[in-house]
């Protein structure tokens, strides 16, 4: 888009901007500058994307409600976009941060978003959307704290802090994108950081010498604190632990759970949960943290593993000898199934407001509109090699869908997003989906790729009702959860398998449906749920 038009739109934007937000509510302020530094993770220089000269960027910390400003320098030699992954942008889905909402932030141009977390609660995270950074960093936590008056369903922690895990290779994002671009796999992962930092050196021959690793401070005698865990990686499921603790789930992206103890829980990409860790071990010696890559050959992915430091303050020495195990289902598909459906809605406890979440009862809504999406594995489209949603690979568009209807330019996107999967060629569109405002939809997500997708709706959050192996039929329905499946903004689809989703479309906007793996999102595994009030 030319510079000229740009500063056009971005002047109405400023416009909007200040006439959509709540005088009332607090506001926090936020400056961001985006720039490359130099860092060693895993032992070997490389170029990182950096918030005001830290990896992984600071945490944006927010209560309900409150108006968020954050002005964004973008010091990088290409353009830039932050998405704040689960924020639901009520009224505002010109502030997502990504290609079919935002005109890109050119190199060395100012950006500031401005948003209000409007009756939202939780754990989640903001990310570089556009050309592949998020591989590079970029990344950090996104905090909405409750307010004072609503009670939260657990004692107030002790500490509240931020893990975020994920797969990393030492290449940088360009050359990354290159081979993508080229029609090559990235292949295996050269590691996982926790917070920006590579493994604690638990094996000699595994990890050199010389490598920073995350240590978590904690103090003894009961405490309990909030672990925020967030997946920003690539493409790797993660396997969560830490040795001789249980981890109480309690929260996951916008909702508080059932609590309930797991001794390791499989994290996928773009995925965020709270824990609550009691200190309740007698710090013989400091305990591991780990991620570790799932469902690959572990001997060939050693190395792809993540290892932090739990330190009490009374600690009597290092963590020594092996690593937790990770959990023994090599012959047990349905293992890590079953666990993401013990992940309940907590349906008694307050969300945002003072009612309970379950009060509303999402398993007597009459759905209004059903799309079965489905993705393969990668095809040639044109002699590139692409992934598609649907047969579909979405092309973005020159301007964003948000503001190709904000000015009513045509021709943009086509709203012919295909209720079933294509069976013809795969091709090439710009082809959103045309969701009914105040509809109810459910979104059936066959995954008949080999490994793990994730996928990830913005501007809401859905009702995970079932996921099963096999293909979907409707007979599928009789197995769903109509009481307490968990809403949140992003959900596995296991390889060969389906996730069904339930949506209250009550939020206007151009929102992106994705998959968070990145090589597959970057291919066109992708496309957008518009939403209109018709008055
Ligand atoms: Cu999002």
């Amino acid at each position: 888009m030319a510079l000229s038009k740009f500063l056009g739109l971005f002047l109405i934007h400023i416009a909007l901007l200040w006439s959509s937000c709540f005088a009332a509510d607090p506001f926090v302020f936020y400056d961001f500058e985006v720039s490359y530094i130099t860092a060693s993770p895993l032992g070997v220089p490389q170029q990182v994307i950096a918030i005001n000269n830290k990896f992984p960027g600071p945490t944006i910390n927010s209560t309900t409600n409150n108006n968020v400003v954050i002005n964004v320098r973008n010091k990088l030699d290409e353009s830039l976009l932050l998405h704040w992954s689960g924020i639901q942008q009520r009224r505002s889905s010109w502030q997502d941060g990504l290609p079919g909402t935002n005109c890109p932030i050119p190199p060395k141009w100012n950006w500031t978003y401005q948003f209000q977390v409007k009756d939202q609660i939780g754990s989640f995270f903001y990310f570089p959307s556009l050309h592949f950074q998020r591989a590079a960093g970029g990344f950090g936590g996104f905090i909405i704290n409750n307010r004072d008056i609503i009670p939260i369903p657990f004692g107030s922690p002790d500490g509240d802090i931020t893990i975020l895990i994920g797969d990393w290779y030492t290449r940088n994002h360009t050359a990354l994108r290159k081979a993508l671009d080229a029609g090559k796999d990235l292949g295996m992962p050269d590691g996982v950081l926790i917070n920006g930092k590579g493994p604690y050196r638990y094996n000699d021959t595994l990890v050199p010498d010389g490598i920073d690793y995350e240590t978590i401070d904690v103090h003894p005698g009961g405490k309990t604190y909030r672990l925020r865990v967030h997946n920003v990686g690539i493409s790797t499921s993660l396997n969560f632990r830490i040795q001789s603790h249980n981890l109480l789930l309690a929260e996951t992206e916008g909702s508080y759970t059932v609590q309930q103890n797991y001794t390791s829980l499989d994290i996928h990409v773009g995925q965020s949960y709270s824990f609550l860790l009691t200190t309740d071990q007698n710090a013989s010696s400091d305990y591991y943290i780990v991620a570790s890559a799932r469902f690959v050959n572990e001997s060939q992915w050693k190395r792809v593993t993540g290892v932090a430091i739990l330190r009490y303050s009374n600690s009597k020495g290092k963590a020594a000898g092996p690593l937790p195990d990770p959990p023994q289902d090599e012959y047990d598909k349905t293992f890590s199934m079953n666990q993401a459906r013990s992940i309940r809605w907590n349906v008694s406890a307050s969300g945002a407001r003072p009612n309970p979440q379950g009060s509303f009862r999402y398993g007597s809504i009459n759905v209004t509109e059903i799309f079965v999406l489905k993705n393969k594995p990668p095809v040639t489209i044109d002699g590139k090699r692409r992934t598609t949603l649907s047969g579909i690979s979405f092309v973005n568009p020159a301007t964003p869908i948000r503001l190709a209807d904000q000015f009513k330019v045509k021709g943009v996107y086509k709203l012919d997003f295909p209720s079933r999967p294509l069976t013809g060629p795969p091709k090439m569109e710009t082809s959103v989906i045309n969701g009914t405002f105040r509809g109810f939809m459910e979104v059936i997500l066959q995954n008949n790729d080999t490994k793990v997708q994730t996928y990830h709706l913005s501007g809401y959050a859905f009702f995970v009702v079932g996921m099963d192996y096999g293909e979907w039929s409707e007979n599928s329905r009789g197995t769903y959860n109509k009481w307490d499946g968990i809403a949140r903004s992003t959900t596995q689809v296991y390889p060969g398998a389906w996730t069904a989703i339930l949506i209250s479309l009550d939020n206007v906007g151009v929102w992106n449906l994705r998959t968070e793996n990145l090589d597959s999102w970057y291919l066109g595994q992708e496309t957008y749920i518009r939403v209109v009030n018709p008055e």
